[in-house]
C-alpha cells in the first residue's frame, strides 16, 4: 500500500465561495462581496477580470445585487452545512479544509469583541464535523478580507492590520482551538502580486504614487510577520497544533533547452518559491530582496520583523496545484492562461475549456521539488479540474474527464510517495460545485456534488451526486489502492 495509513483524504472549499449568506446574523462586507461575474469573460485576461476601482466598490456597497454579485449567494452553504458535511462524510473524508471568513466574527475587521453569532456558526460546524470523523483544516485567510480595511487602510499595504489579524486569529485559537489541530495562514499567499485586491484588500487608486507594487511587497512583508505573530499565538493557545503556510505550485518548464529559457524559467520559479521560502527558512532570499532593491521595490522592514520571521517558521507547506506552464525568451510564443496567470504553451499538453494545462506529472514534479527543497511533510490542498457538466435526463452526471484527471494526478502522487516524499493528506478543489474564484461562475465547476445553480444564480441549490462522487468514495474506503 502506497498511501500512508492516516493519510487524509478529503476536500477543501473556502468561505467566501460557497457560505452565501453575506449579510445574515452580522457579517460585514468582505473583499470578495464587491466583486462581479461578468457574462462575457476573457480567461486570458486575468488582470482585467481581478481589478477594482473606488467607483466600483462604492456603487456596488449600494447595491443589493446578489445575481451578479456571486459570491454574496455562493451555494447557499450557510443554510445547507448540515446535508453537505452528511455527502462529504457519505464520501468517507477524513479532512475537509474550510476557511473562517473574518467578516462573521469582526464584520468592519476594527471591533473589540467579536459577533457571537458568527463564532456560533463555526462551532456548529466543528462540532458535527467531530460527530461525522471529519478533521478540520482551517484557512484563517482565504480572499475574504473585510472591505472597511481595504477602504480605510488599503488592506495589507498598512502596517495596522497586523494587529486587526492577529486579534481575529487569536478569537480563532481560542474558540475553535479545542477542534481545529490544522491550520494554514494565507491562501495563496503569492497571489498577493497577482490579485492584490482579492488576497490583499489593495486599491491600486490608494496607492498614490508609490504604486501598486511597492504596495503589494509592502504588504506580502506584513503578511509574513502577521503569519509569524500568528504562528506564536497559535502555539501558546493550542499547542498540540499545527501550522502550514500555503502556496500556489505554478511549476514553470524551459519551453525549450535554449539556456536562455532555462535561465528565464528558473527566475519564474524562484519568484514563486520566495514566498515559502520566507515561512521555512525564516528569511527572505537574498536575490530576491537585491532584485526588490533594484525595482525600487524594497518593503520597510522593522525592527525585529526578521527575528520575529526567523524564529516562528511553519510546521507544514502546503499548496495548490492545477496545471503547469512553460516559459520562453521567444516573444512570439504562443501564450495560455493559467490560475490567475499567463504562460507559455506546452505542446504536449492538453488544455480545459479555461486554457489551463493539464499536467500530472507535474504534481508529481512538484511534490519532489517542494519535499527536496523544503524536507517540511507536505500537504496537497487543492487540485482539480474546472469543466462544465450536464445532467442526463434522470438525474444522473457522468464526469468522467474528472474521475480521468484525479485518477492521473493520484498515481503521479503515489509515485512521489513511493520515491520518498512525506505527505500528509489530500484535499480537491472543491468536493461541491461553488463560485470561481476568478471567474465568478457557477458553470465552472469541481465538484464530486452538482448543485443545481447556474452564473445567475438560478436553480433549486438541490445537491446531486456525480459519478466521481462514488469514484472518490472507493478510492477512499480503499486507501488509493483502487482508482479503477
Ligand atoms: C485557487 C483558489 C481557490 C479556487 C481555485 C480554482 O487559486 O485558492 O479559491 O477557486 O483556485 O480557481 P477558479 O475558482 O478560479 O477556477
Amino acid at each position: 500500500m502506497t498511501f500512508p495509513k492516516n493519510f487524509l483524504w478529503g476536500g477543501a472549499v473556502a468561505a467566501n465561495q460557497y457560505e452565501g449568506a453575506y449579510d445574515v446574523d452580522g457579517k460585514g462586507l468582505s473583499v470578495e462581496d464587491v466583486i462581479t461575474y461578468k457574462p462575457k469573460v476573457d480567461v486570458k485576461d486575468y488582470k482585467t477580470n481581478a481589478h477594482i476601482s473606488l467607483d466600483g466598490i462604492k456603487s456596488a456597497m449600494n447595491d443589493t445585487d446578489i445575481t451578479y454579485y456571486a459570491k454574496r449567494r455562493g451555494i447557499d452553504f450557510y443554510h445547507r452545512w448540515k446535508e453537505d458535511l452528511a455527502l462529504f462524510a457519505e464520501m468517507g473524508f477524513k479532512v475537509l479544509r474550510l476557511s473562517i471568513a473574518w467578516t462573521r466574527i469582526f464584520p468592519s475587521g476594527e471591533e473589540e469583541t467579536p459577533n457571537e453569532a458568527g463564532i456560533a456558526f463555526y462551532e456548529k460546524l466543528f462540532q458535527e464535523m467531530k460527530r461525522l470523523g471529519i478533521e478540520p483544516l482551517v484557512t484563517l485567510s482565504h480572499y475574504e478580507m473585510p472591505l472597511n480595511l481595504a477602504l480605510k487602510y488599503n488592506g495589507w499595504a498598512d502596517r495596522r492590520v497586523i494587529d486587526l489579524f492577529v486579534r481575529f486569529s487569536r478569537v480563532c485559537f481560542e474558540r475553535f482551538g479545542k477542534y481545529v489541530k490544522y491550520w494554514l495562514n494565507f491562501n495563496e499567499v503569492d497571489s498577493l502580486i497577482r490579485h492584490p485586491f482579492t488576497t490583499a484588500g489593495i486599491i491600486p487608486e490608494l496607492c498614490g504614487e508609490r504604486g501598486e507594487l511597492v504596495c503589494c511587497y509592502q504588504a506580502a512583508h506584513h503578511q509574513f510577520v502577521a503569519g509569524a505573530k500568528v504562528t506564536k499565538l497559535m502555539r501558546e493557545i493550542v499547542p498540540d497544533a499545527k501550522m502550514g503556510l500555503m502556496l500556489t505550485k505554478l511549476t514553470t518548464y524551459p519551453r525549450t533547452c535554449n539556456p536562455e529559457d532555462v535561465a528565464a524559467t528558473q527566475k519564474k520559479n524562484l519568484e514563486n518559491y520566495f514566498y515559502a521560502d520566507v515561512q521555512v527558512f525564516g528569511e527572505y532570499p537574498r536575490m530576491i530582496l537585491r532584485d526588490l532593491e533594484k525595482r525600487g521595490l524594497s518593503p520597510v522592514i522593522e525592527a525585529g520583523d526578521l527575528e520575529l520571521i526567523r524564529a516562528n517558521t511553519v510546521d507544514f507547506v502546503s499548496f495548490s496545484y492545477y496545471m503547469s506552464l512553460t516559459e520562453s525568451v521567444d516573444p512570439n510564443a504562443e501564450r495560455t492562461p493559467g490560475n490567475t496567470i499567463l504562460g507559455v504553451k506546452n505542446p504536449y499538453l492538453p488544455s480545459s475549456e479555461w486554457g489551463w494545462q493539464i499536467d500530472p506529472v507535474g504534481l508529481r514534479i512538484s511534490l519532489i521539488e517542494l519535499y527536496d527543497r523544503y524536507r517540511k511533510p507536505l500537504f496537497i490542498v487543492e487540485n482539480g479540474l474546472g469543466m462544465r457538466d450536464t445532467v442526463e435526463a434522470d438525474g444522473s452526471i457522468h464526469d468522467n474527464y474528472r474521475i480521468d484527471y484525479f485518477r492521473a494526478h493520484f498515481r503521479e502522487i503515489e509515485k512521489a510517495i513511493d520515491a520518498g516524499v512525506d505527505l500528509m493528506g489530500y484535499t480537491s478543489w472543491a468536493p461541491i460545485d461553488l463560485i470561481s474564484a476568478n471567474t465568478n461562475q457557477m458553470s465552472k465547476r469541481y465538484g464530486f456534488i452538482y448543485v443545481d445553480q447556474d452564473d445567475l444564480g438560478r436553480g433549486t441549490l438541490e445537491r446531486k451526486r456525480k459519478d466521481s462522487f462514488y469514484w472518490y468514495k472507493k478510492v477512499i474506503a480503499t486507501n488509493g489502492e483502487d482508482m479503477n
